[in-house]
């Protein structure tokens, strides 16, 4: 067991939707949680991460903060999301090596696996097949990641640990219709489609692949779990265990927003991974389970939206 307790905790990415829901949970718990944001520090920059790291000594470091988006961003930025991605990783991990701090989690993506890779999914079947195209730079970038913990863990013998969630959404999320993923997609374009009275929503693909989603908060309940509870050498998958179609969570967010027309199927955009359910029984067997179901997630995300993430996507 692994206290955190009285331990200053730093949440690299505070301000994006995880790192928000992790700092959320964090403070609810009366921890001591440090930030920085961009305009005080450059993740990029080796020196910054470094000197920051000197002077704050966090005792405990998430790294939250990484180049996110959907499939057709990752599609159109592969530098950005190899790029950016890998120094992130590589700058915190050497600084909090440097700075011998105690406990520090990794976060990866369950895009990660081989697009073929039997379901459910499960942590050792990593690095067995060809990645799907569509999310391969962000993928490498972040098995680099993974790859690196584990490195520190038998190079330093540092508590360096990582976890791989499903896709996730929730309160904080990323509305742009270009770069963000489904679920904040179709949130937007239902609430759309229902006030200006159109008869259609369009949906990307075909409708039919499969996804796992899981609200952020659950995940930042799953995080403080592994912090206190996880350490060694292997990644550790976080999942709900459920899969969906895309045809069947778009019609469950267009019954959520109450926009009564029909789903209009865009084929000229890409489906992406047929399918990557994961298994999670590792972390599942050591106690932890969700508890946001996905139609009360989807009715949160909701409700954030039009109280408070709207107003941060103007166009609306
Ligand atoms: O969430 P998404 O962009 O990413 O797409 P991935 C999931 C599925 O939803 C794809 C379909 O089959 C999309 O075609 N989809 C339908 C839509 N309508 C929309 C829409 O309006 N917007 C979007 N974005 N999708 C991501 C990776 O893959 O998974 C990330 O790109 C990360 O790097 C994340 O790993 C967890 O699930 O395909």
């Amino acid at each position: 067991m692994f206290a955190l307790a009285g331990k200053k905790i730093w949440v690299a990415g505070h301000r994006g939707m995880v790192g928000a829901a992790l700092v959320r949970r964090l403070a609810r718990d009366g921890h001591r949680v440090l930030t920085a944001g961009r305009e005080t520090l450059d993740l990029m920059r080796q020196a910054e991460v470094e000197a920051f790291v000197a002077a704050q000594r966090p005792e405990v470091v998430v790294i939250a903060a990484a180049r996110v988006g959907g499939i057709a961003a990752n599609a159109a930025r592969p530098v950005d999301f190899l790029h950016d991605n890998l120094l992130i990783e590589a700058n915190i991990m050497r600084a909090a090596a440097d700075a011998g701090v105690a406990k520090l989690l990794f976060l990866g993506s369950s895009c990660i696996y081989p697009r073929e890779a039997p379901q459910p999914i499960v942590e050792d079947a990593l690095l067995t097949g060809p990645l799907e195209a569509t999310n391969q730079w962000y993928a490498i970038a972040k098995i680099a990641g993974i790859k690196l913990a584990e490195a520190y863990r038998r190079q330093y013998g540092l508590d360096f640990i990582s976890a791989m969630p499903t896709n996730l959404y929730g309160p904080g999320d990323n509305y742009d219709l270009e770069s963000s993923h489904v679920i904040p997609a179709l949130l937007r374009k239902a609430i759309e489609a229902r006030d200006s009275g159109a008869a259609t929503m369009t949906v990307w693909g075909s409708g039919t692949p499969l996804r796992e989603f899981m609200h952020v908060d659950d995940l930042a309940d799953a995080l403080v779990f592994l912090l206190e509870h996880y350490s060694a050498d292997a990644h550790i998958n976080v999942g709900t265990g459920q899969e969906v179609t895309i045809a069947a969570v778009a019609q469950t967010i267009a019954d959520t927003v109450g926009f009564k027309g029909d789903l209009l199927f865009d084929r000229s955009r890409p489906d992406g991974t047929p399918r990557k359910l994961m298994d999670s029984q590792r972390l599942l067997a050591m106690g932890w389970a969700p508890r946001i179901s996905l139609r009360a997630g989807l009715a949160d995300a909701y409700a954030h939206f039009i109280e408070s993430d709207r107003a941060r996507f103007a166009a609306l």
